[in-house]
C-alpha cells in the first residue's frame, strides 16, 4: 500500500502562541515525514473551500474570522495511516475534554469563545486529504 498523505495545519493560535515547534516535534517523534511545509495567510475564498462542510453552522463565521487572524503553517505529511494517526495525536475537537497526551489535550485552551481555537487541523478521510491538499498546496 502506498504511503498515505494528509493535510495538517498549525492554526493561527498555535503559530501566535509559539507552539509550531512543539507540535512539529510531536509529529516528527511519531515518525511521520514532512513532504512540504509553508506559512500561509489564507483569504476567505480558500477558507470557504476548506470548511465547506461547516457552512451555515453557528461556529462557521467565527471560524473563518479566526482562521484569518494570522498565519497558519500548512504541512503535507506522509506516513502509514497518517490520516488516522495525526487525528489521534491531535485529540478530539474540544480542548477541555481532549485526552491528555494529545496536542489539544495538553496544549489547547478553552477561551470560552464562539469557536474552538484548538491549535491544529488534520484531514479526516482520504477524500478530505486529497481535496484539502489541493486547496493548500495546489
Ligand atoms: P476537527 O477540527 O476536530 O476536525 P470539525 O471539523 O468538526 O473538527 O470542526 C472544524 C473546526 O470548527 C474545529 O477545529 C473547531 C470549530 N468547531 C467545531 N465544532 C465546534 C463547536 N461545536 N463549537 C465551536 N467551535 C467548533
Ligand atoms: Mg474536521
Amino acid at each position: 500500500m502506498p504511503t498515505e498523505e494528509t493535510l495538517v495545519l498549525v492554526k493561527p493560535d498555535g503559530v501566535a502562541r509559539g507552539l509550531t515547534g512543539a507540535i512539529l516535534a510531536r509529529i516528527e517523534a511519531k515518525g511521520y515525514a514532512l513532504v512540504d511545509i509553508r506559512l500561509v495567510e489564507p483569504d476567505r475564498e480558500r477558507l470557504e473551500k476548506h470548511y465547506a462542510e461547516h457552512a451555515g453552522k453557528p461556529f462557521y463565521e467565527p471560524l473563518l474570522e479566526f482562521m484569518q487572524s494570522g498565519p497558519s503553517v500548512a504541512i503535507r505529511l506522509a506516513g502509514n495511516r497518517v490520516i488516522e494517526g495525526f487525528r489521534s495525536l491531535a485529540g478530539t475537537t474540544d480542548p477541555t475534554t481532549a485526552a491528555p497526551g494529545t496536542v489539544r489535550g495538553d496544549l489547547g485552551r478553552d477561551w470560552g469563545l464562539a469557536v474552538q481555537q484548538n491549535l491544529v487541523h488534520g484531514s479526516d478521510s482520504p477524500e478530505s486529504a486529497a481535496r484539502e491538499l489541493g486547496i493548500w498546496f495546489g
